[in-house]
């Protein structure tokens, strides 16, 4: 009997998503009922879903052997109280790369202070003092995890200095790893640029607040491609306005899309981008759904599948 499966995402995803997933079950030999149609729930064996699709309601699915997010980010379904199946999340080679190139890039946008440049006069031939070379600036990272490390690595590879803190304190040949309280203070007072990639839990909510804020170094930039609840966005108003933060860019916010009226789209200082940090792309995560699935089938344990408990 031919796998049951339900696409809970876009519209616009399942058109992306379709043929690839299609592709990949036909190369693992699977046969599978791949639809969007939750006609019969309690028949559904695995459900591919993302935050935002049409189902929230998810005890009639109650034979389903695993609900795998396209999302790396579960805050939105890991806390949904009708969610009593397996969750897995999404880790696709092709979210890490973009993550690599965002990370990067802005790491150096604020390393060599390009905004200056970008924002003044034609014809102003003055220059800034010379940034120091990248193997005088500290990049800490919060969050180590499969997009933390590789975009710290990839920092570390281009000659900054990097540190990095987790949970469960991590070793890493190009990266000085720090975990706990003590820690964390340590990367945020010797770094010149924060980097957040965090999940959103209930242990990482305004872990950027007034007084951590307080303990970095006066002047450091902010890159948060996390969530937007990781940073307590009054501590970093006014930290923004002091000088305390230099710059900041953020990708990611407590309320999408950033409403027109708030302070950050005014602050000459930051850098708003629309959650567009790193996207799953279809291509290669399909492959990362259609492995759960022979896996699931197969009798093997899942891979990525998200601790409840610790919401990640
Ligand atoms: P992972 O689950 O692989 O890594 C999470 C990291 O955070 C781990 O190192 C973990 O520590 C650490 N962590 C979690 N809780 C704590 C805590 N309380 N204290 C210290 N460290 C903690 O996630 P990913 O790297 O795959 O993704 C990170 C986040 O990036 C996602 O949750 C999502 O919010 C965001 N994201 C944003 C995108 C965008 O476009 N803006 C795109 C994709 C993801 P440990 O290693 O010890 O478990
Ligand atoms: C994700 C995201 O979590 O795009 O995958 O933010």
């Amino acid at each position: 009997m031919a796998v049951r499966i339900l696409w809970a995402g876009s519209g616009t995803d399942w058109t992306a998503w379709q043929p690839h997933l299609r592709d990949g079950f036909a190369r693992a030999g699977l046969d599978v009922d791949l639809s969007r149609d939750p006609d019969a729930p309690e028949e559904v064996d695995y459900l591919v879903y993302a935050p935002g699709g049409p189902i929230s309601d998810l005890s009639p699915f109650r034979n389903v052997k695993l609900v795998q997010s396209t999302w790396a980010g579960v805050e939105a379904i890991v806390t949904n109280k009708t969610l009593t199946q397996p969750l897995a999340r999404m880790v696709d080679p092709g979210l890490t790369e973009g993550m690599q190139d965002y990370v990067l890039g802005h790491v150096l946008r604020h390393h060599l202070n390009s905004d200056f440049y970008a924002s003044r006069a034609p014809r102003d031939w003055s220059a800034d003092t010379p940034p120091p070379l990248a193997r005088s600036r500290t990049v800490g990272f919060l969050g180590l995890g499969e997009l933390g490390m590789a975009c710290a690595r990839s920092v570390a590879s281009h000659g900054f200095p990097t540190l990095g803190w987790s949970r469960k304190l991590k070793r890493d040949k190009m990266v000085t790893c720090h975990a706990g309280d003590d820690g964390l203070e340590q990367v945020l007072a010797q770094s010149d640029i924060v980097v957040l990639l965090l999940p959103l839990t209930a242990g990482t909510e305004n872990l950027l607040d007034a007084r951590r804020i307080a303990g970095m170094k006066r002047g450091a930039s902010v890159i948060n491609p996390g969530r937007g609840p990781l940073i307590d966005d009054d501590a970093m108003i006014a930290a923004l306005k002091s000088g305390q933060i230099g710059q900041a860019t953020l990708d990611v916010f407590r309320v999408e899309p950033l409403p027109a009226n708030h302070p950050y789209w005014h602050l000459e200082n930051v850098l708003v981008t629309p959650h567009i940090a790193a996207q799953t792309r279809a291509e290669t995560a399909a492959q990362v759904v259609v492995e759960n699935i022979r896996r699931g089938e197969a009798g093997e344990p899942f891979l990525y599948l998200v601790d409840r408990d610790a919401g990640y």
